[in-house]
């Protein structure tokens, strides 16, 4: 067992602030990331918060500005959502083979994994305060003192208030079914499903109302993609905010590198598409010449992974296993990281290219 309560096989980025990424491999073929394996992503220290000393406060443009406890919480009506959270640096290393990206961490394929939350929906806690119509946004802030932020300041995100009334969006307080561990935001964190990781704020202990989206750094400066020459320190603080998660299909397993026997080689990954939904993945051992359809998982949870796995054949020798996803929104994968490389390493949706040597 790893550092909070992580398997040992996780590649450990970072002890301060702790990144941790399970193998691709972990991964595959299960619609839940269990606990030990789900990656963890912070930008400063992991608090540890007594949960009787925890509270929410909800200020803003509201009518009636509240502060709950996490009973207060708890007496809101509990629900259950199978989400994927996936952290805009992840594949970063794809982006990197073609020119490094400097000063963010080298995330692989494992900077994503699929839990089910549960807690109390963010628009019930809205309603009880009473949200004015000049409010657009919803901000979220939790304790943790970032320390790659500038001004070092506390992690903190919003979303546009269209999502926040969105009953997918929780306040979640369990992970699989156990209380949410303090690594993963416990007492209580942010899900936004469908969003880029960072919106789903941990530790959460204020929720603020907005005419305009959070001045925090890791929404008004990082988590953007800019044009061409764009600078983040002077570039509008409006554009490029990321928000949703571009359609995407990776391979899990086999792991790029990796020997296997010639001939017939199970392939398995998954495709995850945002708001949207996956309408085909399909992958290619001929390097894009010809296509074949992957058996998909079903999809119970709209906001879940789709797991895939197909039987392609090996011929001895080098291959390339790619893959390609669409969704139910006309848009495709990028073929190449070319299309998709920023200063910052953000939403790599490239297609995915896993070099295997077959052995005869
Ligand atoms: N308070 C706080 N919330 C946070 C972060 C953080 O550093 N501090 N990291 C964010 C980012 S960038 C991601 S990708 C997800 C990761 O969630 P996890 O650590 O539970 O996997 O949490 C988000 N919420
Ligand atoms: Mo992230």
């Amino acid at each position: 067992m790893g550092s909070w309560g992580k398997r040992g096989d996780v590649l450990v980025h970072e002890e301060m602030p702790f990144n941790a990424e399970p193998p691709a491999s972990s991964l595959a073929g299960r619609a839940l990331t269990d606990v030990d394996t789900f990656f963890l992503r912070n930008h400063g220290e992991i608090p540890q918060i007594d949960h009787e000393q925890w509270s929410l406060r909800v200020d803003g443009l509201v009518g009636s500005e509240l502060v709950l406890s996490l009973a207060d919480l708890r007496d809101f009506e509990q629900y259950d959502v199978v989400a994927t959270v996936q952290c805009a640096g992840n594949r970063r290393t794809g982006l990197n083979e073609l020119e490094p990206i400097v000063g963010e961490t080298p995330w692989g394929s494992g900077a994503t994994s699929t839990a089910r939350w549960s807690g109390a929906r963010l628009v019930d806690v809205l309603e009880a305060a009473g949200v004015a119509p000049e409010a657009a946004h919803v901000e979220f802030e939790g304790p943790d003192l970032a320390l790659d932020a500038s001004p070092p300041q506390p992690f903190g995100a919003s979303i546009p208030i269209r999502k926040a009334c969105c009953a997918e969006v929780l306040l979640a307080w369990e992970m699989n079914d156990e209380p949410l561990p303090p690594a993963h935001g416990g007492p209580v964190r942010v899900v936004v499903p469908g969003f880029i990781g960072a919106r789903s704020v941990k530790w959460v202990r204020r929720v603020t109302a907005r005419a305009t989206p959070s001045e925090n750094y890791f929404q008004a400066v990082a988590y953007r993609l800019l044009p061409d020459g764009a600078d983040l320190a002077t570039a509008p603080p409006e554009l490029g905010q990321l928000g949703p998660v571009p359609v995407m299909a990776d391979v899990l397993s086999p792991e790029d590198g990796a020997i296997v026997p010639a001939g017939p080689t199970e392939v398995s990954g998954y495709a995850f598409a945002g708001e949207a939904r996956i309408a085909s993945v399909e992958v290619s051992v001929d390097d894009g010449r010809s296509w074949l359809p992957v058996a998909l998982a079903p999809q119970p949870s709209p906001w879940q992974w789709r797991q895939w796995t197909a039987t392609v054949d090996l011929p001895a020798g080098e291959n390339a296993i790619l893959a390609r996803a669409a969704d139910t929104e006309g848009r495709t994968q990028p073929e190449c990281v070319e299309e998709v490389w920023n200063a910052k390493g953000y939403a790599n949706n490239a297609r995915p290219r896993v070099r295997v040597t077959a052995k005869p």
